[in-house]
């Protein structure tokens, strides 16, 4: 079965959406695999968001990803990556579609409440950085 990797962003735990995204992911079916709550260094920020070194956005995506607690999930379940990438909509929330977490969540584009792994490869890569274990 397939496995993807979620992270809810600081401004989805300031806000108190945990629940409800959570909520989200099971009523689809998937299974949680792994939880936790962590705040992320700026070492392991840097290392996650690496596929983005050098980009304009880096350093605000950096400074905001470390600002406060985030919660990570593995989620398990038929397609998971893919199903997982269309729940939470498009990166730019303000366009995301009604129905997707960002869509029905937020407005921003650096802070748009949630991350999730978009290819199996990134999924492996990432886990292994959130869940060190
Ligand atoms: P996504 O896969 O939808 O999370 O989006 P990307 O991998 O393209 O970008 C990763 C993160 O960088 C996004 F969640 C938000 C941030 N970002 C910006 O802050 N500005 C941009 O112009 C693009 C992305």
């Amino acid at each position: 079965m397939e496995q993807t990797l979620v992270i809810i962003k600081p401004d989805g735990v300031a806000r108190s959406l945990v629940g409800e995204i959570i909520s989200r992911f099971e009523r689809k079916g998937f299974k949680i695999v792994k939880l936790k709550m962590l705040t992320l260094t700026r070492q392991v920020a840097d290392e996650f968001y690496s596929p983005h070194r050098g980009k304009p956005f880096f350093e605000d995506l950096l400074s905001f990803i470390v600002s406060g607690p985030v919660v990570a999930a593995i989620l398990e379940g038929s397609n998971a990556v893919d199903v997982v990438r269309r729940m939470i909509g498009v990166t730019r929330s303000f366009e995301a579609a009604a129905g997707t977490i960002r869509g029905d969540f937020g407005l921003g584009i650096t802070d748009n409440v949630i991350h999730a792994s978009d290819s199996r490869e990134s999924f492996e890569r990432e886990s292994k950085i959130i869940f060190k274990d």
